[in-house]
């Protein structure tokens, strides 16, 4: 498998914002960030830190022209803190140096008097002070207190998944150059291009087209830049609009660490109750989401949780409420699965203590209650494939649920020192930005007089891929070679109004809307054949770079057929747009059909665990993903193993820890630990084989977010492989399971 830019990585050749040639004068940028968690700013004295050598000057919330609000859905951020602190890390200050190092060593001459009160870190306790972001949703369906009398069994508990840091490899970066007009370019390492020039269009209190936003690729995102690479733009930004000097700021790794926003940490209470033969009647749950300081994405996280509420399943009677808690921590934001990860965990864990309490293998209850085709969601989407029950049985097909269950035992059986367990994890996540509006997208395509095509869209390439996909598209559609497209940056001058690249939705949406662009292109250029030789348009067809009439090579190349219709003014570019149809939701109701499909695949994960050393260790995963017609198999193969790791990261061994003052402490790669190749499992990949036609783009459907909650499936393989050693031990849901705790576990 080759990524696009497989070749300029592999060099250390590929242009991220850091690698831009910087313009003569380009001064460098650095926060100043709040050593206190909650307090109010008493005195903030900047005089020694601009006397300091090299130091041009130093900007604080008084320095912004336009509004000191960054506040993406909720205005409840400022981009410089003017009085009230509420987070460590909050940036305060900017210092700007014709260095990096003097505006790092100036940052200790500020002087700082801050009155510090008790940080609030807990969304429980956040929610029982009345600290909450908007109000408290329900989804609802039937009616769980009649049902609950029915169920045979109910049991109930709480579970507690921590955050997750992105570690992308490209640390939040931009690099701010003023324009003669008085507007300013900024190269921004975001998810978001236009976020980001609406938002530095408000600090500086200029108009959108006087901003432009250029991202060469991103280096690594997760949604850790779809709305928290916006600060440190606009923070270049309101240095380079009041210097009149291009401005670069550049975050080192720990900085990033401690300063930006993670996955949400969620506590959550559920009850859940089923008939005798296992099938799930009721579930009740209550989501405490620890926001952060301030809103970021966190309402729009919190409704993907409650869309995932039931995962794969079909449940008659469901009431899930969501409640979002400010916290003085950094934002949490968004993160591969935005929400949905954390939902899909707390049903896992409520499945497991119902199986115990029943005596039966959690899968059995998995498999009984898979979500079928017409079922509906809590939501009110009817379910429109069968792809659950498809990947369940094709994964069983494949390995044999039931042989792979009396290996362990055996095995288990056999050995003293070391025990394994296993877990099935189904997942079917919802693809489409919840929010409606943000499902379009825009394309624009040039062919050259030469054939070779350039495409620009909202797409931003972050490693996934997507570029390659689109390219796909293009080749595909206008019938030429791959080679011939190229993707070009994502910049909000040739595309604007860009939605995030974020969703799982980058491939679909931009893959649409160049499709489009590329059919009116053609359909020029047919229109002119046609009439040149008197045929219908609907005869001709180009095909590898040949243009056929009917079956007929016409002895024409694309290369030709482009030079002869410059020649007679046909246009050769073409602008597209294109809107998700078919897809609705009513808040007021909280009913609708917001999703234009579901991503949806099962996945089967062994673990063990050495009883002396109290070590786990993920095996094997064994995954049937529904993929339709892949438009990329090596790519989709890529996107299923990155997410398994990122989920089994986040399930087993990526702990955030905070000091009571609420302080980072896992605050380097030394102390927060991501899986290596060494903790990386065999992992077999299936597709499902002839999938049905999906609504995603010529037949595919999307790879990226869903394989992430495969990983979930680890804390529940690790669980049953300490069930083994300890029949009697309680069931505990507090991710992740580090070895740490299995160890404590064991005893
Ligand atoms: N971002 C967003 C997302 O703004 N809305 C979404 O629904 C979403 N879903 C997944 C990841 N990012
Ligand atoms: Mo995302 S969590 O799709 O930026």
């Amino acid at each position: 498998m080759k990524h696009d830019d497989a070749l300029l990585h592999l060099r250390g050749a590929a242009r991220y914002v850091r690698d831009i040639p910087v313009p003569q004068g380009t001064l460098h940028a650095a926060p100043v960030p709040s050593p206190v968690a909650h307090g109010k700013i008493r005195r903030l004295d900047a005089s020694a830190a601009a006397e300091h050598e090299g130091v041009i000057a130093v900007f604080t919330a008084r320095d912004i022209p336009g509004q000191n609000q960054i506040g993406n859905i909720i205005p409840d951020e400022p981009l410089l803190a003017a009085e009230d602190v509420e987070y460590i890390g909050q940036p305060l200050a900017l210092i700007v140096a014709d260095s990096l190092e003097a505006a790092r060593a100036a940052r200790s001459l500020i002087g700082l008097e801050i009155e510090s009160f008790p940080p609030r870190l807990d969304p429980r306790e956040a929610f029982a002070r009345g600290e909450i972001i908007g109000a408290p949703r329900t989804f609802a369906q039937g009616d769980v207190d009649r049902a609950w009398p029915l169920c045979h069994v109910v049991v109930s508990g709480r579970a507690d998944s921590g955050g997750q840091e992105h570690v992308y490899l490209e640390t939040q970066s931009a690099l701010a150059v003023p324009r003669d007009d008085g507007g300013v370019k900024v190269y921004s390492a975001t998810q978001s291009p236009t976020l980001v020039q609406r938002t530095i269009a408000r600090v500086l209190g200029l108009a959108m087209h006087q901003v432009e936003v250029e991202v060469p690729r991103l280096g690594g995102a997760f949604g850790g830049k779809e709305d928290q690479a916006t600060a440190w733009a606009a923070l270049a930004a309101l240095a380079a609009f009041r210097l009149g000097r291009p401005v670069k700021l550049i975050l080192s790794r720990q900085e990033d660490v401690r300063w930006t926003g993670k996955r949400h940490p969620y506590s959550s209470d559920y009850k859940i109750g089923l008939s005798e033969d296992a099938k799930i009647l009721a579930y009740e749950v209550t989501f405490y989401q620890n926001a952060g300081a301030s809103a970021d994405l966190s309402p729009a996280i919190l409704e993907r949780t409650l869309f995932h509420t039931t995962n794969s399943y079909f449940i008659p009677h469901v009431r899930a409420t969501a409640v979002s808690c400010r916290t003085h921590l950094p934002p949490f934001t968004a993160f591969r699965g935005f929400g949905g990860p954390q939902a899909m965990f707390v049903l896992e864990a409520a499945i497991t203590r119902a199986a115990a309490a029943l005596g039966i293998p959690a899968a059995e209850i998995q498999g009984k209650n898979l979500i079928r085709r017409d079922d509906e969601l809590p939501y009110g989407m009817r379910f429109e494939s069968d792809s659950p029950a498809r990947c369940w049985d094709e994964l069983d097909r494949r390995h044999d649920l039931a042989a792979c269950r009396a290996r362990i035992a055996a095995f288990n059986h056999d050995h003293a020192l070391t025990k394994k367990g296993l877990a099935v994890m189904p997942v079917c996540f919802g693809i489409s930005f919840t929010t409606t509006y943000l499902n379009q997208a825009a394309s624009l395509v040039h062919v050259y007089t030469d054939g070779s095509v350039g495409i620009s869209t909202a797409a931003v390439e972050m490693g996934q891929g997507v570029h390659r996909k689109i390219r796909r598209v293009a080749a595909r559609t206008l019938g030429i070679e791959l080679d011939r497209v190229r993707m070009e940056s994502t910049n909000t001058t040739r595309v604007a109004n860009t939605s995030p690249t974020a969703a799982s939705s980058g491939a679909d949406l931009n893959g649409h809307a160049t499709r489009l662009a590329c059919l009116q292109i053609l359909e020029s250029l047919k229109q002119a054949l046609a009439a040149e030789h008197g045929c219908l348009v609907e005869q001709i067809y180009i095909d590898r770079e040949e243009v056929l009439r009917g079956h007929e090579r016409m002895d024409l190349s694309w290369k030709q057929l482009v030079s002869w219709a410059y020649a007679r003014r046909i246009p050769l570019s073409a602008y597209a747009s294109y809107a998700t149809p078919g897809i609705h939701f009513d808040k007021s109701k909280e009913k609708g059909r917001p999703f234009a499909y579901h991503g949806v695949g099962t996945a089967l994960i062994e673990a063990s665990v050495d009883g002396l050393r109290g070590i786990p260790r993920i095996d094997s995963v064994k995954i049937v993903h529904d993929v339709g017609q892949s438009l990329d198999p090596a790519i989709d193969r890529g996107q299923i193993e990155g997410g398994l790791m990122q989920g089994i990261g986040w399930m087993t061994s990526e702990e955030l820890v905070y000091s009571p003052e609420g302080k980072i402490l896992s605050d380097s790669l030394a102390t927060y630990k991501v899986p290596d190749i060494g903790a990386t499992p065999e992992v077999t990949i299936a597709f499902l084989e002839d999938a049905q036609p999906p609504a995603g783009i010529l037949g595919a459907k999307t790879v990226g977010e869903p394989p992430l909650m495969y990983g979930i499936g680890a804390y529940f393989a690790i669980l049953d492989a300490l069930r083994a050693f300890r029949p009697d031990l309680p069931l505990f849901f507090h991710a992740p399971l580090t070895a740490e705790k299995t160890f404590k576990a064991l005893g």
